[in-house]
């Protein structure tokens, strides 16, 4: 016998001993003391090698847990979305939320996603709770940690895990379980139009009052924090004045005129701006825009408006300060609108009217076209779906699944689609453009957006149709100019033949590939994310007045002087966001401040061009900055997207709104991510 040998055995029975010993306190005094001396005799490369037995113990007997609870574990860490991770074509996690079996604080069974696999315990809930933190070091993490809302996962008596935010708000799925079952779904759109003040057979009032502890609580924000920020804030003080005093109740300030522009009748400046006055702690404002939306906003004009119009900017708007404020007058008027838009849903193909009139309750193709335009119909399903969760009640988003199980089943190219839809058909129009500018833009964003603020589910047909669209804008419509080697997506006439031609409205682009990338799209979305980022930039930066045109071209061969330039008929700038909307996710996402001194250098742009004594207008031509022939309209998406953008990217904390909390709508508006 050797001499570990004969030491190994007398650790080994005395620490049976102590293990089993159970007996009097001295007894096992005793036996410690004699197993710690043993211990002590140990020459230290003895010790060593039984600490490295006993480590490969636990390493081994942790190799025999079973798979799938190691993969949950995985899962729980990666789930809410803080770090990349790559989709999985199988094995499709089911819906934790409709589990009969889960009860209040409660174990739940282990075949389920990891989301609800483990027990409750405050170590999870942790995990859970947290999931940005992975990717902040201490320092940072301290200093944001007090400006996050908090979110916990809790099971309530329903057996439905909640998102509670910022304490305890909770975030409501729809009472209906089949949100996808659309039996009956014309009929009760109908009703639904008839009694566009009820809900479920009572009035959205007492509806709402019946589920007052699952309405939203108020978000907290600080305000301005720092110059580059308040100098936003007083641009956006100076818009508003202008407003109030010019063009108050109506849809649109003409700044350089000092009159009002209507578009809809629905206040859009208004109801645009309160979420943007929230953030930026603009209480007054705040609450003077809340009374007038209380006593002046109606719906019940007889006039035709655009559904994707009133649903991005009205909708959208009144959702969005529900969900800071927690005020719920804004879900009561949002659900009157969603009452009042649903005709646009009772074409024969179910994809939607692109006008209606909220007054008569009546929808129709556009006047001048049997179609509608393709992003238009593809760009409303945040929000209809946002109002369902939000009231409990399926119909706004069970009309816009109809649209997107439509959409999905037509015969794309390349995953890419045409700009036009026929209503009544249900088809793309032949030979119809291909673009993700105007009328092709928001398909692809809400493609993402959904699969966001759906939870993220594996194998879901809005993911795969968004990394086939983007593997078809890499195939397709990327280019990159000859000399300079910008990259830049151009546009397929009748479907087939490629102009070098990019809307700023294509600049939205960046931010959105860097999104899907943050949340497991391959690495080349990031690449061309970045060049992209880059081209939008030199849209700017090229132009004598540092301001974008509405389009510019890109050279295909060497022969041309440029390689990016602007004709004169597309050379105004409308105030636009995208491509301040893009940076604001690089900064959001990255932390890194560049992208910040890049918004810097646009913002004083339109300080120096664009501010009048009235408020900030369009430009006609941004190519001379002696000449840049004012337009005379301040778009409500300027207070909504460009200055929130602004606002957001100077931020001290890239987090002020959590990405994986919020999703924004295609008009800047920030709603909640779902579970599922
Ligand atoms: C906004 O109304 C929205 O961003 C929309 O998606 C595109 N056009 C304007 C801003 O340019």
């Amino acid at each position: 016998m050797t001499n570990t040998d004969h030491v190994a055995l007398t650790l080994s029975s005395t620490s049976v001993t102590g293990l089993s010993g159970g007996a009097a306190g001295d007894e096992s005094n005793i036996s410690r003391r004699s197993l710690r001396r043993s211990w002590n005799q140990l020459p230290r490369c003895q010790r060593n090698l039984i600490i490295m037995a006993l480590t490969a113990f636990i390493f081994t007997a942790l190799l025999f847990l079973p798979g799938d609870q190691l993969i949950n574990i995985k899962d729980v860490r990666l789930k809410p979305g803080a770090a990349p991770f790559h989709i999985r074509r199988e094995n499709t996690l089911q819906n934790p939320h409709h589990h009969p079996n889960v009860e209040k604080g409660n174990e739940l069974p282990g075949d389920i996603s990891a989301a609800v696999a483990s027990p409750m315990t405050d170590e999870n809930r942790l995990i859970k709770a947290k999931p940005a933190e992975e990717k902040m070091d201490d320092s940072k993490f301290a200093e944001n940690v007090d400006k996050l809302p908090e979110t916990v996962l809790v099971g309530n008596e329903n057996g439905i895990i909640d998102i509670v935010n910022n304490v305890d708000q909770p975030i409501e799925e729809p009472l209906d379980n089949n949100i996808n079952d659309h039996s009956n779904l014309r009929a009760e759109v109908e009703e639904a139009i008839r009694n566009p003040f009820k809900v479920s057979h009572v009035s959205i009032e007492s509806h709402l009052q019946s589920m007052s502890a699952q309405l939203a609580k108020p978000q907290h924000f600080h305000g301005a924090t720092n110059e580059r920020q308040s100098a936003v804030v007083a641009a956006f003080k100076h818009s508003w004045a202008g407003y109030k005093t010019y063009a108050w109740g109506h849809d649109n300030l003409k700044p350089v005129s000092q009159t009002s522009h209507e578009w809809f009748g629905l206040g859009l400046s208004i109801v645009d701006s309160l979420d943007t006055m929230y953030i930026m702690g603009l209480e007054d404002e705040f609450n003077e825009a809340r009374d007038w939306v209380k006593d002046s906003l109606h719906f019940h004009t007889n006039r035709d408006v655009n559904l994707f119009e009133v649903t991005i900017r009205v909708l959208g708007g009144l959702l969005s300060a529900y969900h800071l404020s927690g005020d719920r007058m804004f879900l009561v008027k949002a659900t009157e609108l969603g009452n009042r838009l649903l005709p646009s849903f009772l074409s024969p193909s179910g994809i939607p009217y692109s006008d209606v009139n909220l007054g008569e309750r009546s929808a129709h193709s556009p006047k001048w076209s049997p179609d509608s335009s393709t992003s238009e119909v593809t760009t409303i399903q945040l929000e209809f779906r946002d109002l369902s969760r939000s009231t409990n009640v399926s119909i706004y988003e069970r009309v816009v699944n109809v649209v997107n199980e439509k959409v999905h089943a037509l015969d794309k190219s390349h995953g890419l689609v045409p700009i036009f839809i026929n209503a009544n058909t249900g088809t793309f129009r032949n030979y119809a453009t291909i673009s993700l500018g105007a009328r092709g833009d928001s398909y692809y964003e809400y493609l993402l957006k959904q699969w966001l603020q759906t939870g993220r589910k594996d194998n879901d047909n809005l993911i795969l149709d968004y990394m086939q669209a983007i593997d078809g804008v890499f195939t397709q419509l990327m280019r990159r100019t000859p000399r300079e080697h910008w990259v830049y997506i151009g546009e397929l006439i009748n479907g087939h033949d490629f102009k070098p031609k990019m809307d700023h409205l294509t600049c939205y682009l960046p931010g959105t590939l860097l999104l899907g990338h943050q949340n497991g799209m391959p690495e080349s979305h990031l690449l061309l994310a970045k060049d992209l980022l880059d081209t939008c930039y030199q849209t700017y930066v090229r132009q004598p007045t540092q301001l974008a045109a509405e389009i510019s071209y890109f050279a295909l061969t060497d022969k041309e002087e440029n390689d990016i330039y602007v004709k004169s008929n597309d050379a105004h700038n409308l105030l636009r966001p995208e491509f301040i909307e893009s940076l604001y996710y690089f900064y959001a996402l990255t932390g890194n401040r560049t992208y910040q001194d890049m918004g810097w250098v646009i913002f004083q742009a339109f300080e120096k061009h664009s501010k009048v004594a009235a408020g900030y207008t369009s430009l006609g031509n941004v190519k001379n900055t002696l000449n840049t022939r004012m337009r005379d309209l301040m778009e409500s998406f300027w207070l909504s997207e460009t200055l929130k953008y602004f606002y957001l990217l100077f931020s001290d904390n890239c987090k002020e709104i959590d990405l994986d909390k919020w999703v924004f709508n295609s008009e800047g508006h920030p709603l909640p991510v779902y579970q599922n």
